[in-house]
């Protein structure tokens, strides 16, 4: 085990569409205030390798790749810093993310959520890669030997399984890996849907009225709150049949830092017409300084380059030391 080092984080993030309010509030947002803590030391991957369990379009997933990062920038990232790279750029991802396949029971994988949910959702393409998802994102962490993983709700379950194998891969050799501790923020670890509360906002919804994209224009976000549905109480306030009121009240707790309460009682006596004008322009404000970074991000295509060429060169140092170690610990010969 490496000892005297800073405490690691790694976390990352799907190309599959420009991010949403939900994961820059429960993921990119954390990701920024922890780098900025300056505690740990802090690795930013870019899921490319888990986007294709989904069909990709080629070309929108390049596009979608270098768009992501500028955004992960934009947000406030320092690329420079620590590494911020491309998951298929470390290969390393797949060597352990094999090995680990070979450790992980398919009761368990079939137990997982995301996997029910993204297989009902495309019942034309149920890969083997959607199944055993958990297993390389299980090897994205491990390899890292992070310490705290920022991530929201429902990355919960996989965190458990990455727990559950990095113990079980320490107790069949020695200790080998950093058993991990998911982050999840105490407000807005999972975002819904603006159009059914009872599920979560996802980049990947067919209807973009759902969800509020990072870069979404003033007027858009304007729209798509005003849009949301609420109930017939006319009441801002939490409780039960209170999913979707509950979920902007979030939201504008996100963005404006007030608990809700406070929410609660500034709203009081007042229609959800006053609360959802207020719930836009505290959104609109808190994304404005991150879609003005990211125009001039976009710029410079020779500085994201960099980053990336840099990060994925920082990161496969620190992931090859585990890979050899854990192919040395189950018995193939060293090449
Ligand atoms: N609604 C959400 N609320 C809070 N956190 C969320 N995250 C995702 N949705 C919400 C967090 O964002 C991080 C990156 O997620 P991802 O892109 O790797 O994949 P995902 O969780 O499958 O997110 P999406 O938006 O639903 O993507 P698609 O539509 O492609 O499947 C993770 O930390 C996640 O917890």
């Amino acid at each position: 085990m490496e000892n005297e080092r800073k405490k690691r984080i790694l976390s990352g993030i799907q190309p599959t569409g420009t991010p949403t309010l939900g994961n820059y509030v429960g993921a990119l947002k954390n990701w920024v205030d922890l780098q900025k803590e300056d505690k740990y030391e802090c690795f930013y991957m870019i899921a490319d390798l888990h986007s294709i369990t989904v069909k990709q379009d080629p070309k929108v997933l390049r596009k979608n790749s270098l768009d992501l990062l500028a955004l992960l920038l934009a947000a406030g990232l320092d690329g420079e810093k620590e590494p911020i790279f491309f998951q298929s750029h470390v290969p390393q991802h797949s060597q352990l993310g094999w090995v680990l396949d070979c450790y992980t029971y398919m009761g368990e994988l079939s137990r997982m959520t995301q996997f029910k949910d993204k297989s009902a959702k495309h019942a034309e393409n149920i890969n083997a890669g959607l199944f055993t998802y958990p297993a390389l994102m299980a090897a994205d962490i491990l390899l890292y030997q992070a310490d705290m993983v920022p991530v929201g709700k429902d990355q919960k379950q996989h965190l458990e399984i990455t727990r559950d194998l990095a113990k079980r891969f320490n107790g069949a050799y020695s200790d080998t890996f950093v058993v991990p501790e998911p982050y999840i923020p105490k407000v807005g670890a999972n975002i819904m849907s603006l159009q059914d509360p009872m599920h979560k906002m996802s980049k990947s919804d067919t209807n973009e009225n759902a969800y509020i994209s990072v870069l979404d224009d003033p007027d858009r976000i304007m729209k798509k709150i005003k849009r949301a549905v609420t109930d017939s109480e006319a009441c801002v306030r939490r409780g039960e049949g209170k999913e979707a009121v509950e979920n902007l009240m979030t939201i504008y707790s996100v963005a404006t830092g007030k608990t809700m309460e406070e929410i609660e009682k500034e709203f009081d006596g007042q229609g959800y017409g006053v609360f959802k004008e207020k719930v836009g322009e505290a959104v609109v404000e808190m994304l404005r300084p991150i879609q003005e970074n990211y125009n001039e991000i976009m710029k410079n295509k020779d500085y994201l380059e960099k980053i990336y060429r840099d990060g994925a060169e920082r990161a496969r140092y620190v992931a090859n030391k585990t890979v050899s170690k854990v192919y040395r610990k189950v018995g193939f010969i060293q090449p």
